[in-house]
């Protein structure tokens, strides 16, 4: 599917909103955009309505644009019933990843493995693809010694790559070359922070500052958060809040950053297509400005 959106580049080149939301024929969350050649790749989690009140989430499709004004759907790019430990009956493939090393592709994303097997609980699956739009195949197990959602991964400039994720709290390690397994013992990254549930850790590295974001329950519903560290692996000190409680219309908000000729933008999802039932959500993606000193400035949701 390619969808035409209104003339976003421009707007985009002079620092201006996206038209939100990005995706109307299908619902989309916890969107990871990467800058992959001459597109900006979306990796968003696909909610669909099961008939239930939780979340129902089967299948990852990847959209990609060169102008952020047309949007191409990948289609299907994996489902849970492609691999093997996941327990399908779930329905919880979340807020995924996926990043390039040495041309291949590699996607993360968390499920619930089946009860059965090594693989119970709540994992982390690495699936690979020789093109950004897939489709991946799966390895046929989780990862060893992760346990929890939200996987994220930086590869930091000198090609050493890190995973972050949730799990009992924000934790982060470094990855083996193959990209496959932990190659340092986890490390809680979130012990200094304030009170309140945190998930979906994103990192990126900005003029040689390491940003550690994450959604935080600090009252109600989920702030977008920071902390900023001089490593991939911290210490990380408590920044603030940069999208406020209630901001996504839904309890949840996800989010990633990504920078393309010089312009950062925020990817975040809200409930545009769905305002009674906040487990069916839509990405979106606003333009996001650092203050002199690299503190990020607040970011106001827009729709258009
Ligand atoms: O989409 C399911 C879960 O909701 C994600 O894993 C969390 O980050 C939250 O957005």
């Amino acid at each position: 599917m390619t969808r035409p959106l209104l003339a976003l580049s421009l707007l985009c080149a002079v620092g201006a909103a996206a038209q939100n939301p990005l995706i109307t024929d299908q619902f989309t969350a916890d969107p990871t955009a990467r800058v992959f050649g001459d597109r900006v790749y979306v990796y968003p989690s696909h909610d669909v309505n099961c008939g239930t009140d939780w979340f129902c989430m089967k299948d990852y499709h990847a959209f990609s644009s060169e102008d952020l004004v047309t949007w191409t759907d990948h289609g299907e790019i994996l489902h849970q019933d492609d691999v093997p430990w996941v327990d399908a009956s779930q329905n919880a493939m979340w807020a995924p990843d996926a990043v390039e090393k040495d041309g291949r592709y590699y996607f993360y994303f968390p499920a619930i493995g089946d009860s059965t097997t090594d693989a119970r609980g709540r994992r982390i699956g690495v699936a690979t693809a020789s093109a950004p739009g897939g489709p991946f195949t799966p390895e046929p197990m989780p990862m060893e010694g992760v346990g929890g959602i939200d996987p994220n991964v930086l590869i930091d400039d000198d090609g050493q790559a890190y995973l972050y994720w949730s799990g009992r709290g924000l934790s982060g390690a470094r990855l083996s070359d193959d990209m496959m397994s932990l190659a340092s013992e986890p490390v809680r990254l979130d012990a200094s922070f304030p009170e309140g549930f945190k998930e979906g850790p994103f990192v990126f590295k900005r003029d040689g500052t390491y940003y550690f974001t994450f959604p935080h329950v600090i009252h109600e519903t989920e702030a977008l958060a920071y902390a900023t560290g001089p490593s991939p692996l911290g210490p990380f000190t408590y920044r603030g809040v940069f999208m406020e409680e209630h901001a996504s219309g839904c309890w949840t908000n996800h989010h990633s950053f990504v920078e393309r000729d010089g312009q950062w933008l925020l990817f975040y999802h809200h409930n545009d297509l769905s305002p009674d039932f906040d487990k069916n959500r839509s990405i979106r993606a606003d333009s996001v400005f650092f203050n002199p000193n690299g503190t990020i400035q607040k970011v106001t949701p827009t729709h258009r």
